[in-house]
């Protein structure tokens, strides 16, 4: 049997871990099976416990960016390794990795390193509400910003705009300080703001969403959220988890223009090894403690294994000629050639694309929201999973998530991609 090990495997995990698993997206509940166990990766490829090698869509949720196992981080974390894991006191490798990312992002003077994306953008609304004062904060329905109180929450009922709990466990305390509202959905931001004049602490997006699949902002949505944030005295929080360092160097700020007052960061910052951070101007920043009255602290934050892995990763990143330009150039060929199959077949499907960017929507029409988002054909999505799973393709296993394309996908890569894209059979 194909996942004979890895279905062992999954038993046994089950009767130690919640689910089988240390994070819910891994146990293939939104598209069925067996989660399938890996063992190793390397470049491009996953290789699972029986054995069978994949071509890499996830990527760690985008940690590999540079593909897996990268020779020049692998040993840049063995020789650091060498000199201990972790002290808790400060080191300089820390302020060689903030003056690095201060340095190559706008509009950022200081970072402060944590360990997750979740506890990134938990500590960036805190915050903000500490700088403002202010107790409210907006965010968008599909938005993802780890499973921090404040963000498990779900759009009320009718026009409310408040949330609700989005989890047994989130009290109607913490929910009623988080609004919602549709991403791209100008007038309704607007309609908040009146009725919430001068209570709201930050607004926080994706500025490109990656966790509803991938949805674009459209019609300058980026700069109204900026224009509306400076004429109400409330901060723009990015969450770049997933793009920072990925759509650019200077991540979605570059690429569209828009200053943001706080950043955040996870995935890349850390090359795989778990590294969060947030960052903004010295204004902002300086609230924290212990320079500011703002708390947040971590017994592993800027640990040096973690710094190294991060730093390597963006230093082969900044100096990899064309970089960019590759990654973007692959999710083109692959969004073209894919849906040239897919038409050819006459499965009706929206491919959402920036950037390395990229997921497949089967729906006859565009995908600019959550709720747009949820009327695509998700049990089609997950046959198509499958059958690119059987045909050693490892995509994100829901059709909620963005893909994830790294450096280390090549020709071989997206041949072999479109050849389980042509076999795919649908009734
Ligand atoms: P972590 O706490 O999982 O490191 O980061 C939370 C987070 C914050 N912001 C954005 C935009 C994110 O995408 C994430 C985490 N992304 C998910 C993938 N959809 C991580 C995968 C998982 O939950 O296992």
């Amino acid at each position: 049997m194909k996942y004979q090990r890895s279905s062992e495997l999954f038993s046994e995990a089950q009767q130690y871990i919640p689910g089988g698993v240390n994070s819910p997206v891994r146990a293939f509940k939104s598209v069925g099976g067996v989660p399938v166990f890996m063992k190793s990766a390397k470049g491009a490829y996953l290789t699972d416990e029986d054995n069978n090698s994949y071509v890499d869509y996830i990527n760690s949720w985008g940690p590999a960016i540079i593909g897996h196992t990268h020779p020049l981080v692998l040993q840049a974390i063995q020789k650091q390794a060498e000199n201990g894991f972790s002290f808790g006191t400060p080191t300089e490798l820390e302020t060689e990795i903030a003056k690095f990312i201060t340095e190559n992002v706008p509009n950022i003077e200081q970072i402060r390193m944590v360990s997750s994306g979740t506890e990134a953008c938990m500590s960036a609304i805190r915050l903000a509400r500490g700088y403002t004062g202010r107790e409210k904060i907006l965010k968008f329905e599909g938005c993802y910003h780890g499973h921090s109180d404040s963000f498990l929450i779900k759009a009320g009922s009718g026009a409310a705009t408040f949330g609700n709990p989005n989890s047994p466990g989130v009290t109607q305390g913490t929910a009623k300080d988080t609004l919602l509202a549709k991403y791209n959905d100008w007038e309704q931001v607007q309609e908040i703001f009146a009725n919430n004049p001068k209570e709201i602490a930050a607004i926080i997006i994706e500025p490109v969403a990656g966790n509803m699949g991938c949805v674009l902002p459209e019609n300058n949505f980026l700069q109204k959220l900026r224009t509306i944030c400076d004429d109400n005295g409330t901060l723009l929080i990015f969450d770049e988890v997933m793009t920072g360092f990925r759509l650019a160097f200077g991540g979605a700020q570059e690429i569209y223009g828009v200053k943001a007052d706080l950043v955040t960061y996870g995935k890349v910052i850390g090359g795989g090894l778990p590294v969060g951070a947030f960052a903004g101007t010295n204004e902002v920043m300086d609230c924290l403690a212990p320079k500011g009255a703002v708390y947040q602290a971590g017994t592993l934050s800027g640990n040096p294994l973690a710094m190294r892995a991060g730093l390597s990763t963006l230093q082969f990143i900044k100096n990899e000629k064309n970089f960019y330009n590759k990654i973007n150039n692959t999710t083109e060929q692959l969004d073209f050639e894919i849906g040239k199959i897919l038409n050819e077949k006459g499965i009706a499907h929206k491919i959402n694309r920036k950037g390395s960017m990229m997921s497949i929507f089967f729906h006859t029409h565009t995908v600019s929201n959550f709720d747009e988002a949820q009327q695509a054909n998700h049990s089609l999505f997950n046959n198509f999973f499958h059958q690119l799973l059987d045909n050693g393709i490892y995509l994100p296993p829901s059709g909620y998530e963005t893909w994830f394309i790294s450096h280390a996908i090549n020709d071989d890569e997206i041949n072999k991609t479109l050849e389980a894209v042509r076999k795919f059979e649908y009734a």
